[in-house]
């Protein structure tokens, strides 16, 4: 079983706007909401994929709800604590130029017997995990450390953890060790504070996280593939040029693949193949953290993996 932990889970609304001019009265030509959160895309792709999966984090108000309700549609397995705040929502508006802004809402206040409840759920849920993913932002009353807390628990239970945040989460994360961080360049230029342009960097910094301790470690390069360090080796992952409607989830669907193939025991290169695979699915579709289990396994040929050390 892929435990999944979205722990700032969204309402996501996206807007289809003509033009987005500040201080102006806009319409919206249409609104989609859906049940969003990194954590949340990463469950319907592994679901999608077939793989037993359960999603939990904290839920709250009529957007918890929501969210609740809609998972059951898409059925995906959740097993959620309650907090008395609501769950946010985020809005992506995409604009006729092409263009998506996203405004991102903090979340929830979670009081310290909602953080206790939340811990008590991953505890018993842990046990029946194959492998652990977090993704993406926490709420507020939440600290920094709180990744690094779960991670050193799945670690004494023999269970691999996957961590996709950013940020002081990602810091305090990797100090922890999880096996698996897949960071884009922005994210590693705040971690380090120093810029990664070249592929010579990236790798560079790909050597760093294998020192640190990580378990397999990945740069995205979005549409020209990744760059991954696993077992001492660096590997290019690259991927066909594709007809990308929308990059939104990428990673998430990526994650995902790289969760799924590590629960059927498969090798690095083909955990890599599946998770690359995944992340280029997902582009082709409007809807975010969406893949289609076909077009994955037509992409899965056409996905290289090249050992550079
Ligand atoms: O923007 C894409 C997305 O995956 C949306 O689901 C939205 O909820 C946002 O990311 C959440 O990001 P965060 O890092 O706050 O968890």
């Amino acid at each position: 079983m892929i435990l999944v932990i979205n722990l700032n889970a969204s309402v996501d609304k996206r807007y289809q706007l003509e033009e987005l001019t500040k201080g102006e009265v806009m319409r919206a030509a249409s609104v989609d909401n859906t049940p969003g959160g990194k954590g949340l895309h990463v469950a319907n792709v592994t679901t999608i994929l077939g793989e037993d999966t359960l999603a939990t984090g904290w839920l709250g108000g009529k957007s918890g709800e929501f969210i609740a309700e809609r998972l059951t549609d898409y059925g995906i397995n959740g097993d959620f604590v309650s907090v008395a705040g609501e769950t946010r929502s985020c809005l992506a508006i995409l604009t006729a130029d092409g263009a998506q802004t996203e405004i991102l809402e903090p979340g929830p206040l979670v009081s310290a017997a909602e953080l206790q409840a939340f811990q008590q759920k991953y505890t018993e849920l842990l046990e029946r995990a194959d492998v652990v993913v977090a993704s993406g932002s926490v709420p507020q009353g939440i600290p920094t450390d709180f990744y690094g807390m779960l991670i050193r628990e799945a670690k004494a239970s023999g269970k691999r953890f996957l961590l996709d945040t950013s940020g002081d989460l990602l810091r305090d994360g990797i100090a922890a060790q999880p096996y698996f961080i897949k960071p884009n360049k922005d994210e590693i230029q705040a971690l380090r504070g120093r810029s990664v342009n070249t592929e010579e960097e990236v790798i560079r910094e790909v050597e760093t996280f294998l020192a640190d301790g990580i378990g397999l470690a990945v740069v995205s390069l979005g549409a020209q593939g990744s760059i991954a360090g696993a077992g001492g080796h660096i590997y290019r992952v690259t991927v066909p040029v594709i007809d990308c409607r929308n990059p939104v989830g990428s990673g998430d669907a990526y994650v995902a693949g790289v969760a799924v193939g590590l629960a059927r025991n498969l090798s690095i290169e083909e955990v890599l193949r599946l998770g690359a695979a995944c992340g280029t699915a997902n582009a082709m579709e409007e809807e975010s953290g969406f893949v289609r289990r076909g077009v994955v396994e037509e992409l899965l040929p056409q996905i290289h993996i090249e050992m550079l050390l």
